[in-house]
Protein backbone atom coordinates (compact mmCIF):
# COMPACT_ATOMS: atom_id res chain seq x y z
CA UNK A 1 0.00 0.00 0.00
CA UNK A 2 2.65 2.71 -0.81
CA UNK A 3 0.47 5.90 -1.81
CA UNK A 4 -2.44 6.26 0.25
CA UNK A 5 -4.42 7.40 -2.92
CA UNK A 6 -7.88 8.67 -0.57
CA UNK A 7 -5.51 10.26 1.72
CA UNK A 8 -4.20 14.54 1.09
CA UNK A 9 -2.63 16.68 3.45
CA UNK A 10 -1.91 19.81 1.09
CA UNK A 11 -1.03 21.97 4.37
CA UNK A 12 2.22 19.60 4.12
CA UNK A 13 4.31 21.09 1.30
CA UNK A 14 7.66 19.39 0.99
CA UNK A 15 8.74 16.19 2.34
CA UNK A 16 7.32 15.28 5.96
CA UNK A 17 8.14 12.37 7.70
CA UNK A 18 7.08 10.54 10.69
CA UNK A 19 8.89 8.24 11.87
CA UNK A 20 11.20 7.16 15.11
CA UNK A 21 14.84 7.52 16.33
CA UNK A 22 15.36 4.13 17.14
CA UNK A 23 12.97 1.94 14.69
CA UNK A 24 14.63 0.22 11.65
CA UNK A 25 11.70 1.27 9.21
CA UNK A 26 12.31 4.70 10.00
CA UNK A 27 15.88 4.65 9.46
CA UNK A 28 15.87 2.91 6.33
CA UNK A 29 13.96 5.98 4.99
CA UNK A 30 15.92 8.54 6.68
CA UNK A 31 19.22 6.58 4.81
CA UNK A 32 17.16 7.10 1.54
CA UNK A 33 16.78 10.86 2.53
CA UNK A 34 20.05 11.41 3.56
CA UNK A 35 21.35 10.06 0.46
CA UNK A 36 19.45 12.02 -1.88
CA UNK A 37 20.59 14.90 -0.09
CA UNK A 38 16.95 15.93 0.26
CA UNK A 39 15.55 18.41 2.75
CA UNK A 40 12.26 17.25 5.24
CA UNK A 41 10.86 18.25 8.00
CA UNK A 42 10.93 16.09 11.24
CA UNK A 43 8.07 14.78 12.97
CA UNK A 44 9.24 12.19 15.26
CA UNK A 45 6.71 9.58 17.27
CA UNK A 46 7.52 8.66 20.69
CA UNK A 47 6.69 5.21 20.75
CA UNK A 48 7.41 3.87 23.70
CA UNK A 49 5.26 6.94 25.35
CA UNK A 50 2.52 5.30 22.50
CA UNK A 51 2.19 8.34 20.72
CA UNK A 52 1.45 6.64 17.45
CA UNK A 53 -1.70 5.47 18.56
CA UNK A 54 -3.24 9.56 18.66
CA UNK A 55 -5.72 10.22 16.21
CA UNK A 56 -3.70 13.13 14.30
CA UNK A 57 -1.09 10.08 13.45
CA UNK A 58 -3.85 8.00 12.82
CA UNK A 59 -5.38 10.21 10.23
CA UNK A 60 -1.95 9.88 8.38
CA UNK A 61 -1.62 6.43 8.74
CA UNK A 62 -4.48 4.04 9.63
CA UNK A 63 -2.10 1.23 10.54
CA UNK A 64 -0.72 3.35 12.91
CA UNK A 65 3.02 2.53 11.96
CA UNK A 66 6.06 4.67 11.50
CA UNK A 67 7.28 5.49 9.32
CA UNK A 68 4.82 7.44 7.23
CA UNK A 69 6.36 10.10 4.56
CA UNK A 70 3.84 12.76 3.33
CA UNK A 71 5.31 14.96 0.02
CA UNK A 72 3.27 18.07 -1.55
CA UNK A 73 0.69 15.99 0.31
CA UNK A 74 0.93 13.01 -0.87
CA UNK A 75 0.94 10.10 1.95
CA UNK A 76 2.95 7.14 1.36
CA UNK A 77 3.27 4.35 3.85
CA UNK A 78 5.50 1.00 4.31
CA UNK A 79 9.17 1.46 4.28
CA UNK A 80 10.21 -0.36 1.43
CA UNK A 81 7.51 1.52 -0.33
CA UNK A 82 9.17 4.77 0.59
CA UNK A 83 12.21 3.51 -0.61
CA UNK A 84 10.86 2.73 -4.33
CA UNK A 85 9.07 6.06 -4.04
CA UNK A 86 12.19 8.25 -3.38
CA UNK A 87 13.95 6.24 -5.86
CA UNK A 88 10.98 7.13 -8.72
CA UNK A 89 10.76 10.43 -7.79
CA UNK A 90 14.44 11.45 -7.04
CA UNK A 91 16.95 9.36 -8.35
CA UNK A 92 18.58 5.84 -8.39
CA UNK A 93 19.36 4.85 -4.48
CA UNK A 94 22.75 3.42 -5.61
CA UNK A 95 24.97 3.06 -7.87
CA UNK A 96 23.88 1.18 -11.29
CA UNK A 97 21.35 0.45 -13.03
CA UNK A 98 20.37 -3.35 -13.07
CA UNK A 99 18.81 -5.45 -15.49
CA UNK A 100 15.14 -7.28 -15.65
CA UNK A 101 16.51 -10.04 -14.70
CA UNK A 102 18.23 -8.76 -11.34
CA UNK A 103 15.53 -6.27 -10.70
CA UNK A 104 13.12 -9.41 -10.01
CA UNK A 105 15.80 -11.04 -7.69
CA UNK A 106 15.56 -8.14 -6.00
CA UNK A 107 12.07 -8.11 -5.52
CA UNK A 108 12.48 -11.09 -3.78
CA UNK A 109 15.03 -9.60 -1.49
CA UNK A 110 13.27 -6.99 -0.50
CA UNK A 111 10.26 -9.28 0.43
CA UNK A 112 12.15 -11.19 2.50
CA UNK A 113 13.43 -8.37 4.06
CA UNK A 114 10.00 -6.85 4.69
CA UNK A 115 9.07 -10.37 6.09
CA UNK A 116 11.77 -10.33 8.45
CA UNK A 117 10.08 -7.35 10.06
CA UNK A 118 7.79 -9.24 12.54
CA UNK A 119 11.11 -10.95 13.54
CA UNK A 120 13.29 -7.88 13.83
CA UNK A 121 10.55 -6.47 15.84
CA UNK A 122 10.16 -9.64 18.47
CA UNK A 123 14.05 -10.20 18.92
CA UNK A 124 14.21 -6.16 19.35
CA UNK A 125 11.94 -6.16 22.13
CA UNK A 126 12.98 -9.27 23.90
CA UNK A 127 17.13 -8.81 23.84
CA UNK A 128 16.88 -4.84 24.01
CA UNK A 129 13.60 -2.84 25.08
CA UNK A 130 13.01 -4.85 27.90
CA UNK A 131 15.38 -2.47 29.44
CA UNK A 132 14.19 0.52 28.40
CA UNK A 133 11.32 2.55 29.57
CA UNK A 134 7.74 1.59 28.58
CA UNK A 135 4.51 2.93 28.40
CA UNK A 136 3.05 3.65 31.65
CA UNK A 137 -0.39 2.20 32.97
CA UNK A 138 -2.35 5.45 31.68
CA UNK A 139 -0.51 5.79 28.47
CA UNK A 140 -0.87 2.00 27.51
CA UNK A 141 -4.92 2.46 28.61
CA UNK A 142 -4.94 5.13 26.15
CA UNK A 143 -2.92 2.85 23.70
CA UNK A 144 -5.24 -0.24 23.81
CA UNK A 145 -7.94 2.16 23.62
CA UNK A 146 -7.29 4.16 20.37
CA UNK A 147 -4.92 2.17 18.07
CA UNK A 148 -6.70 0.95 15.34
CA UNK A 149 -4.11 -1.82 14.49
CA UNK A 150 -5.09 -4.82 16.46
CA UNK A 151 -2.08 -6.97 15.95
CA UNK A 152 -0.10 -4.50 16.94
CA UNK A 153 -1.77 -3.94 20.31
CA UNK A 154 -1.69 -7.76 21.08
CA UNK A 155 1.93 -7.61 20.61
CA UNK A 156 2.43 -4.80 23.44
CA UNK A 157 -0.11 -6.94 25.50
CA UNK A 158 1.61 -10.18 25.02
CA UNK A 159 5.44 -7.54 26.05
CA UNK A 160 4.03 -6.45 29.10
CA UNK A 161 3.22 -9.87 30.58
CA UNK A 162 6.50 -11.12 28.77
CA UNK A 163 7.30 -12.43 25.59
CA UNK A 164 6.86 -16.24 26.03
CA UNK A 165 9.95 -17.93 25.02
CA UNK A 166 8.24 -20.02 22.11
CA UNK A 167 7.80 -16.83 20.73
CA UNK A 168 11.20 -15.12 20.72
CA UNK A 169 12.59 -19.09 19.49
CA UNK A 170 10.48 -18.97 16.58
CA UNK A 171 11.51 -15.74 15.55
CA UNK A 172 15.53 -16.42 16.45
CA UNK A 173 15.28 -19.51 13.64
CA UNK A 174 13.80 -17.65 11.04
CA UNK A 175 16.37 -14.63 11.91
CA UNK A 176 18.82 -17.34 11.17
CA UNK A 177 17.60 -18.15 7.97
CA UNK A 178 17.22 -15.24 6.69
CA UNK A 179 20.78 -14.08 7.62
CA UNK A 180 22.01 -17.41 5.74
CA UNK A 181 20.01 -16.41 3.04
CA UNK A 182 21.58 -12.86 2.91
CA UNK A 183 25.59 -14.49 3.84
CA UNK A 184 24.86 -16.49 0.18
CA UNK A 185 23.40 -13.83 -1.24
CA UNK A 186 26.64 -11.36 -0.46
CA UNK A 187 28.87 -13.98 -0.81
CA UNK A 188 27.35 -14.86 -4.72
CA UNK A 189 27.38 -11.11 -5.50
CA UNK A 190 30.98 -9.70 -5.11
CA UNK A 191 30.23 -7.97 -1.66
CA UNK A 192 26.71 -6.65 -2.22
CA UNK A 193 23.27 -7.94 -2.46
CA UNK A 194 23.25 -7.98 -6.46
CA UNK A 195 25.81 -7.06 -8.80
CA UNK A 196 28.72 -6.44 -6.99
CA UNK A 197 27.43 -3.11 -5.86
CA UNK A 198 25.68 -0.86 -3.84
CA UNK A 199 21.80 -0.49 -3.99
CA UNK A 200 18.74 0.63 -2.59
CA UNK A 201 18.47 -3.80 -1.98
CA UNK A 202 21.32 -2.91 0.33
CA UNK A 203 19.97 -0.26 1.70
CA UNK A 204 17.03 -2.06 2.79
CA UNK A 205 18.82 -4.35 4.45
CA UNK A 206 21.14 -1.77 6.59
CA UNK A 207 18.71 -1.20 9.68
CA UNK A 208 18.36 -5.47 10.26
CA UNK A 209 21.80 -6.00 10.44
CA UNK A 210 22.57 -2.88 12.60
CA UNK A 211 19.69 -3.71 14.73
CA UNK A 212 20.93 -7.63 15.53
CA UNK A 213 24.43 -6.83 15.81
CA UNK A 214 23.23 -4.21 18.62
CA UNK A 215 21.80 -8.00 19.99
CA UNK A 216 24.94 -9.40 19.46
CA UNK A 217 24.21 -11.65 16.60
CA UNK A 218 27.37 -13.75 15.59
CA UNK A 219 28.18 -12.05 12.77
CA UNK A 220 31.64 -13.12 13.35
CA UNK A 221 30.38 -16.57 11.65
CA UNK A 222 29.17 -14.59 8.36
CA UNK A 223 32.20 -13.15 7.14
CA UNK A 224 30.20 -11.43 4.15
CA UNK A 225 27.53 -9.67 5.62
CA UNK A 226 30.43 -8.67 8.29
CA UNK A 227 32.77 -7.01 5.73
CA UNK A 228 29.79 -5.55 3.66
CA UNK A 229 28.29 -4.36 7.33
CA UNK A 230 32.30 -2.87 7.64
CA UNK A 231 31.87 -0.91 4.20
CA UNK A 232 28.21 -0.13 5.22
CA UNK A 233 29.58 1.82 8.93
CA UNK A 234 32.33 3.82 7.25
CA UNK A 235 29.45 5.93 5.24
CA UNK A 236 28.62 9.53 5.98
CA UNK A 237 24.90 8.73 5.99
CA UNK A 238 25.15 5.62 8.29
CA UNK A 239 26.34 8.08 11.09
CA UNK A 240 23.72 10.80 10.00
CA UNK A 241 20.61 8.63 9.60
CA UNK A 242 21.29 6.06 12.06
CA UNK A 243 23.73 6.57 14.77
CA UNK A 244 23.11 10.44 15.38
CA UNK A 245 19.34 9.74 16.01
CA UNK A 246 20.13 7.22 19.01
CA UNK A 247 20.63 8.45 22.09
CA UNK A 248 24.08 7.29 23.32
CA UNK A 249 22.82 6.25 27.01
CA UNK A 250 20.17 4.04 25.81
CA UNK A 251 22.59 2.21 23.66
CA UNK A 252 24.77 1.78 26.58
CA UNK A 253 21.72 0.24 28.42
CA UNK A 254 21.21 -1.93 25.74
CA UNK A 255 25.02 -2.99 25.96
CA UNK A 256 25.20 -3.56 29.58
CA UNK A 257 22.25 -5.54 29.60
CA UNK A 258 22.70 -8.05 26.27
CA UNK A 259 26.22 -8.14 28.22
CA UNK A 260 24.68 -9.71 30.97
CA UNK A 261 22.15 -11.61 30.43
CA UNK A 262 23.36 -15.15 29.51
CA UNK A 263 20.69 -17.19 30.13
CA UNK A 264 18.31 -14.24 27.87
CA UNK A 265 21.12 -13.52 25.17
CA UNK A 266 20.56 -14.11 21.54
CA UNK A 267 22.97 -17.04 21.50
CA UNK A 268 21.46 -19.22 23.84
CA UNK A 269 18.41 -19.18 21.34
CA UNK A 270 20.86 -20.04 18.24
N1 LIG B 1 6.04 -2.92 7.10
C1 LIG B 1 6.13 -1.69 7.81
C2 LIG B 1 6.39 -1.99 9.25
C3 LIG B 1 6.35 -0.74 10.09
C4 LIG B 1 6.62 -1.06 11.56
O1 LIG B 1 6.43 -2.17 12.04
N2 LIG B 1 7.06 -0.01 12.26
C5 LIG B 1 7.39 -0.16 13.64
C6 LIG B 1 8.72 0.52 13.96
S1 LIG B 1 10.03 -0.20 12.99
C7 LIG B 1 6.33 0.51 14.49
O2 LIG B 1 5.72 1.48 14.09
N3 LIG B 1 6.12 -0.03 15.69
C8 LIG B 1 5.20 0.49 16.61
C9 LIG B 1 5.28 -0.18 17.93
O3 LIG B 1 6.16 -1.02 18.14
O4 LIG B 1 4.46 0.13 18.78
C10 LIG B 1 7.24 -0.81 7.23
O5 LIG B 1 8.19 -1.37 6.66
O6 LIG B 1 7.14 0.42 7.30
Amino acid sequence: MPILKYKNFPEFRGLHLWHAPMSSCSQRVRIALCLKELSWVSHPLKLDKGEHAKSEYLAINPKGLVPSLINDGEVITESIDILSYIEGKFGQLGNQSLSESVITEGQYLLQKIDEAQKDVKTCSFFFLFRVRSMMNDNEFVFFQNNHSNIELVKFHERFRTGLSRKEVQESVERSLLFFKLIEAQIEKNNGYLLNGSFSIYDLALVPNVHRFSLMRWPFEKYPNISSWFKRIKSKDWFKLAILDWEPPELIDTFSDFVGKSKNDNISAFL
